[in-house]
């Protein structure tokens, strides 16, 4: 008790001295950065291929070897972009010219001045939140750290080595190839990796980047280029502070439901000395309601995890989009002696409650997110980093992408492992968007390393983010890694490694992993987050059986596109939840433009090929494949290009359409993949400059809250009612039979009840009935599900791929207008139009709808979105359906 309260003095006095509050100085400004004195790589001269070596510096190096004004947060390529002693990374084939720039070693430096009060404080430590990644950093010529993990924060004591005035800080990056490949090419065995360079400057087969905390695409990926990056690419800062400092506060969330939100205000404090504290937590509810709370607790000295219950009746909880507000409360927390502020911390999150139910069933096992008590079928996307350079991501972009997800309907996206940890400006974007968040640990396939220090280095780095990330509502699970455990079980590379390397080996290599994903993550995610259920590895079953089975688990779906068969096959499989399944295309003509020249517009030109990263450039061969099964022959570039969209659109919603229709059997779609880190070829639905393709648009349709689904399998089709309210409603199946040239052969309508967070079967019918002897290659069915007369969802049926239809020209016609404040086209199709598309050239403009198809005589009104007068905008727009696109019209 007495030494409680000398310390509660000394405190106090801390505090009259006025320097008792943490202070934080920023260091982002003022650095400037140089190649290394060690030289180039070798590419940098021309050379290619073979391993990496330096090179001396000739004559060409000197623009590099000055110090030049560098960026932090930042990378080395975009700096020597923004200067201009590079040219655009991503246009044309420029990536094969810059690789010498990963491969080199780089040095940082900033002057920076400290006043004689920051050096009087207990204590100052040097924080950066992100170095990538192998970097020596010395302070005033003295070296004070090694760091080699991208994804860690490095916190370093620095109040003996700073001194009152100018002080001068280094930080020498190494390339991470040059530093690691000599020593992988002296190991018995290289551990089985993900893509090959494609540059020569690791041989095939052996990846260094199993082997570092760095993120994985970064080396090439099947839809990115291989920029491998230095810099400091995350804030740095000065933090001074006296005796005691908050590492962290965290809103542990025990129990919540409808009645009562059962919190704790967890505080993480660092003492110099034991006394007693009052810590405070203050809150305000989304309504604006506010509620405190308040506890003295006695300290030791070093580290202290203390907490302050909290009690809140009816919270105003959190809900994903779809199901309610994602409402949010904030926290403030406070660590305070004798009135005095000590500390302080601002947290917000939204109350909820989240559940990984796995029952046992008919089917085998479940794998459903439930939400405050709701099953929720998980509709979205998979998305990937936002940029090949991760640094100059803005939040402006990272929430256009989000928006773009949520205007199409989604509501969950899954953060794949190949990349980086978001900033927290994405979470908070999710979380005010309702948007849940499946968050993989930063493993996209390679085989890990068995070691104990690979292994620490994760679990630190697995601590940092979990404890930074844990208050987001938005992230509903965090998953071990992505493909680890499949591709070890069932990947050729893998199964010939195995009988390469000797069985002790292999056991030892198995036991890693598990040891990584079965245990030390685990444990990290259910000490700090228990909330938030763990998944060991997606696809998988948790360890508990092989991976990738469709009896229990999540399930990554290749067959079609991967495994080149036919798109139907996608009805072929139904599993719990599929996590992964997708077809790729190109990108609107648009953004083609921005990394090709005229020249270059011909599936299989160097440019063309140098922007597929599947197999190498063959992926524009598939994607041929794929169009011609279903459609026939492209006219020219610009409509393959368009029918690469059109074929990704109709497989990925028939793949989508058959999931929700299997619910509860399945609960989840998530499509590989929404957004792309630069313009090329890719799985994406929404592109590098966030501009939509044609399967978003459909994705806003297959992913409404309410659809009508008709599945045809074998001349017989089913038809579901599916819905995500949580009510049941009435509605009625109107069913009308068309020709495609106009004429209405036949309507009928039957009452269907659509229950609640269910698929329910409204009809089964066979073709014969359906066609009454008309022609199947010029007949379409139009299903619509009304309420109360309205249609609440619409969809086509036709006998057969489009190629095998006898499409009639749809004469469209199009008509702008300005109505009220905005723009709106009509279109009209005179006959049946199939995969309409408007194409708005490269004006920063957004339909409301787009890539659809149209009845005979049926008209759709579009709102045009975005700062463009209407004159503009008629001399710039062109509307194209199917027919146009074909170089041979169809029977
Ligand atoms: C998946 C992913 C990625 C990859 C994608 C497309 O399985 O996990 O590694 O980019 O397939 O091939």
């Amino acid at each position: 008790m007495r030494r409680a309260s000398l310390a509660l003095v000394a405190w106090l006095l801390a505090g009259v001295a006025g320097a008792a509050t943490p202070a934080e100085k920023d260091l982002s400004a003022g650095w400037r950065f140089r190649l290394a004195s060690g030289g180039a790589a070798d590419s940098f001269r021309g050379a290619s291929g073979g391993l990496t070596k330096p090179v001396a510096c000739d004559a060409r190096c000197k623009p590099f070897t000055d110090w030049q004004p560098a960026h932090v947060p930042g990378a080395v390529q975009t700096d020597l972009l923004e200067l201009g002693r590079i040219a655009d990374p991503f246009w044309r084939d420029n990536e094969a010219g810059l690789q010498w720039i990963g491969l080199s070693d780089w040095d940082y430096q900033l002057d920076f001045d400290v006043d004689a009060d920051t050096l009087r404080r207990g204590h100052v430590d040097l924080v950066f939140d992100g170095l990538d990644t192998y970097a020596e950093v010395s302070l005033n010529g003295k070296k004070l750290l090694s760091a080699d993990n991208m994804f860690r924060q490095w916190r370093l004591p620095v109040k003996n080595t700073l001194r009152a005035g100018r002080n001068t800080l280094t930080v020498h990056l190494q390339s991470p190839i040059a530093r690691l490949q000599p020593w992988l090419m002296k190991q018995p065995y290289s551990l089985p990796g993900e893509f090959d360079s494609a540059f020569g400057d690791e041989p095939k087969g052996k990846q260094t980047s199993n082997y570092v905390r760095k993120a994985n695409y970064q080396y090439g990926w099947d839809w990115g280029p291989r920029y491998v990056t230095l810099g400091i690419w995350r804030p740095v800062r000065l933090e001074s502070w006296d005796d005691l400092r908050l590492a962290d506060l965290h809103i542990a969330q025990r129990h919540v439901d409808a009645d009562t939100a059962k919190l704790a205000a967890q505080f993480d404090v660092r003492a110099d000395k034991a006394g007693t504290v009052t810590l405070d937590v203050a809150w305000t509810a989304p309504d604006g309601k506010t509620g405190s709370e308040k506890r003295d607790v006695a300290l030791k000295a070093g580290e202290n995890h203390v907490e302050v219950p909290i009690a809140i009746d009816h919270p105003q909880r959190w809900w994903p989009v779809g199901y309610g507000k994602p409402d949010l409360y904030r926290f403030h927390g406070s660590v305070s002696a004798g009135g005095t502020s000590l500390a302080e911390a601002d947290r917000e999150t939204g109350l909820r409650s989240v559940e990984l139910r796995r029952e046992k069933d008919q089917w085998g096992r479940g794998f459903a997110f439930v939400v405050n008590g709701v099953p929720i079928f998980a509709k979205g996307a998979n998305l990937i980093p936002y940029d090949a350079f991760p640094s100059r991501v803005s939040t402006e972009r990272l929430e256009a992408i989000l928006r773009s997800a949520k205007d199409a309907n989604m509501n969950m996206l899954r953060m794949w492992g190949g990349g980086t940890y978001q900033d927290d400006a994405f979470y908070a974007a999710a979380d005010r968007m309702g948007m849940m968040i499946w968050q993989d640990f930063m493993f996209g396939g390679a085989i890990t390393p068995y070691d104990d220090a690979f292994r620490e280095t994760t679990r630190i780095e697995a601590t940092e983010q979990v404890t930074r990330l844990r208050d987001h509502p938005s992230i509903v699970i965090w998953a071990g890694n992505n493909e680890v455990q499949t591709g070890w079980e069932s990947w050729p590379d893998r199964e010939d490694f195995r009988k390469f390397v000797n069985a002790d080996e292999v056991r030892r290599i198995e036991d890693g992993m598990r040891a990584l994903f079965g245990d030390t993550l685990r444990k990290v995610v259910t000490s700090l987050s228990p909330e938030v259920p763990y998944w060991a590895s997606s696809p998988g079953t948790d360890f508990e059986r092989e991976a990738n089975v469709l009896d229990d688990g999540d399930y990554h779906y290749w067959k079609v596109w991967s495994g080149s068969e036919p798109i139907s096959h996608y009805l072929d499989v139904t599993p719990r939840f599929q996590s992964e399944y997708g077809l790729q295309s190109f990108p609107v003509m648009a953004t083609i433009k921005a990394f090709a020249k005229p020249e270059d517009m011909e599936p299989e030109s160097k440019v063309m090929r140098a922007h597929q990263k599947f197999a190498n450039g063959d992926g524009n061969q598939r994607l041929l494949l794929y169009i011609r099964q279903e459609y026939g022959e492209p006219k020219d570039f610009a409509s393959f290009v368009y029918l690469s969209q059109v074929m990704q659109a109709e497989g990925i919603e028939l793949a989508a359409e058959h999931l929700r229709s299997a619910r509860p059997r399945n609960m989840g779609s998530l499509y590989w993949q929404l957004n792309d880190v630069w313009p090329g070829a890719s799985w994406a639905s929404v592109d590098y400059f966030n501009r939509w393709k044609a399967l978003q648009f459909h994705a806003k349709r297959f992913y409404a809250p309410v659809d009508v689904v008709p599945m045809r399998r074998d001349g017989r089709t089913e038809v579901f009612a599916v819905s995500d309210r949580t009510t049941d409603f009435d509605a009625t199946l109107r069913t009308r039979v068309y020709d495609m040239g106009g004429k209405l052969l036949r309507e009928t309508s039957q009452p269907v009840r659509a229950a609640a967070l269910a698929s329910t079967k409204a009809v089964t019918v066979d073709d014969a009935t359906l066609l009454k002897g008309a022609d199947p290659r010029r007949t379409v069915v139009s299903f619509d599900l009304l309420e109360a007369g309205k249609p609440a969802a619409h969809h086509l049926l036709y006998f057969g791929a489009a190629r095998t239809l006898a499409l009639p020209a749809p004469e469209l016609s199009t008509k702008l207008r300005s109505e009220g404040g905005r723009t709106l086209l009509t279109v009209t199709a005179k006959r049946l139009a199939r995969a309409v598309w408007i194409d708005t050239g490269d004006l920063d403009v957004r339909l409301d709808e787009n890539a659809f198809d149209l009845l005979p005589g049926e008209s759709v009104d579009i709102v045009v979105k975005g700062d463009v007068d209407i004159d503009t905008l008629r001399r710039t727009l062109s509307v194209r359906s199917l027919v146009d696109a074909l170089k041979e019209a169809t029977p």
